[in-house]
């Protein structure tokens, strides 16, 4: 399938834009079915809450986070990792819902995966204030997967540099509905959020949610 085949398929109101080889901003992508997302998003923090971890390093992340899916991230004292079973209840992770595991499938196509399967999804619930700091998802047994990441809420700006830490990153505005998918030379880019600026979103309100899907084995 061609480049121009693939655009085709893209709703009008998407547009494609490359961030860096295998970084791709497809904006608005999720923007229609914000509603019905939320609902699925409600639904898994209902079974688990958010919660703030605990850094390696002993601080306390600003964003809040819940997972679905067979496998959850996890960060504590003894480092991150993916692990089957929630370290607190013991208990596996909530089910990913289909309509986001469908989402991440869809999303992946016009940035060149195919096949992408999602066996994990993490939920990060920014407040006003709350950031992200530069890392790379390197948690991940098989780099060959990309990373897709859905935006909803509040706009964001997103950092998002090289492999390198030393090469200062860019700066995007991220939107309710816009998807990120990073794979192939970009799929250890350091990339983080700046403190998210106060607002009222229409459907979320005082916050902005947003969901990384990988294949985590
Ligand atoms: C966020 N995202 O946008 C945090 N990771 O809230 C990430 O850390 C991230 O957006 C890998 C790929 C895309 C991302
Ligand atoms: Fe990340």
């Amino acid at each position: 399938m061609s480049t121009a085949d693939l655009f085709d398929e893209l709703p009008v109101t998407v547009s494609r834009e490359t961030l860096a080889p295998g970084a791709v901003l497809l904006r608005g992508f999720a923007r229609e079915e914000g509603a019905a997302l939320q609902q699925a998003i409600a639904d898994v923090t209902r079974q688990l809450p958010f919660r703030h971890l605990v850094t390696p390093g002993g601080y306390t992340m600003s964003v809040a986070m819940s997972n679905c899916g067979a496998l959850g991230w996890v960060s504590d004292r003894s480092g991150y990792r993916y692990d089957a079973l929630d370290p607190l209840s013991g208990r596996p992770w909530p089910a990913m819902p289909a309509i986001l595991r469908k989402l991440a499938v869809r999303a992946a196509v016009p940035a060149g995966f195919a096949h992408f399967e999602p066996d994990a999804c993490l939920v990060n619930r920014y407040e006003p204030g709350a950031r992200l700091s530069l890392h790379q998802d390197r948690d991940e047994q098989d780099f060959s997967a990309p990373i897709v990441s859905v935006s909803l809420g509040l706009p964001a700006v997103f950092l998002f540099g090289t492999p390198s830490r030393k090469d200062r990153p860019q700066r995007h505005r991220l939107q309710h509905g816009d998807v990120v998918v990073w794979g192939g030379p970009a799929r250890l880019a350091f990339h983080g959020v700046a403190p998210l600026a106060d607002g009222e979103h229409a459907l979320l309100g005082r916050q902005r949610i947003n969901l990384t899907f990988r294949r985590a084995r």
